[in-house]
């Protein structure tokens, strides 16, 4: 077995958006960690003791430090190192990235979560159908912003990717995950096409590898992936 300890460590989990963010940021900073997958309803001891609010993403850094917010996990990579400038777009200060991800991050996921958690079967002219086609729609108003931007130019900072791209588009995804018929019906088609070419897109594919649970004391896996 590889013996990784002098990496950082990263406990992540495949499908949570918020170590979606953050995996794609250490890719792109190509900065090297041991992956350690976390199962959310049997966490790691080592995880909680090292973050008691126990989310995942969590970053170790080799002298001990904890990241324990995934935006944090973010800057942290690509500060030290950010070949596709990422964190310098052409139309944007990092400030005016970081707002518009805390509008994403805050009433658009609050909304995403009333909307995803709701009951399925719920009819639409019921208490609860009603409350989810509510929240659905408050969120669809927040998205208002990303189209008006997407008009404008290709990403949402410019014609190039940057960090503002990789931190809400997995958040995006996953409300139109909730009905995709319904989503790419809406009237927002610059959104629609930026969101597939995240999900298509190389960086999505290989962040999104499938790795078995972690267990102590074994030694997680390379991440990201080192090329052949
Ligand atoms: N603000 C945190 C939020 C992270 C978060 O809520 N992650 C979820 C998974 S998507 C989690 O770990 N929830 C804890 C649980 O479900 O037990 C961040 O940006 O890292």
């Amino acid at each position: 077995m590889m013996n990784h300890s002098s990496l950082p460590i990263l406990y992540s989990f495949r499908r949570c958006p918020y170590a979606m963010r953050a995996r794609l940021a250490l890719q792109s900073s190509q900065q090297v960690c041991e992956l350690r997958e976390v199962v959310l309803r049997d966490k790691p001891e080592d995880m909680i003791a090292a973050s008691p609010k126990a989310t995942v993403p969590v970053l170790i850094d080799r002298d001990g430090t904890v990241i324990d917010e995934s935006l944090d996990v973010m800057l942290w990579a690509l500060r030290k190192n950010d070949p596709s400038k990422l964190l310098h777009p052409d139309t944007a200060t990092e400030q005016d990235m970081l707002d518009l991800i805390s509008r994403i991050d805050g009433p658009f996921k609050a909304h995403l979560d009333a909307y995803k958690y709701a009951p399925r079967n719920a009819k639409a002219d019921s208490v609860v159908g009603n409350e989810r086609d509510k929240h659905r729609d408050a969120a669809m108003v927040c998205l208002k912003e990303l189209e008006q931007k997407l008009t404008e130019t290709e990403f949402l900072f410019g014609n190039r990717k940057s960090l503002a791209d990789i931190a809400i588009a997995p958040f995006v995804r996953q409300f139109a995950n909730v009905d995709l018929d319904w989503f790419q019906s809406q009237p927002f088609p610059k959104l629609i096409v930026w969101l597939d070419g995240f999900v298509r897109s190389d960086d999505f594919v290989s962040c999104m590898s499938k790795y078995d649970k972690w267990v102590a004391p074994d030694a997680g896996v390379t991440f990201p992936e080192q090329q052949a």
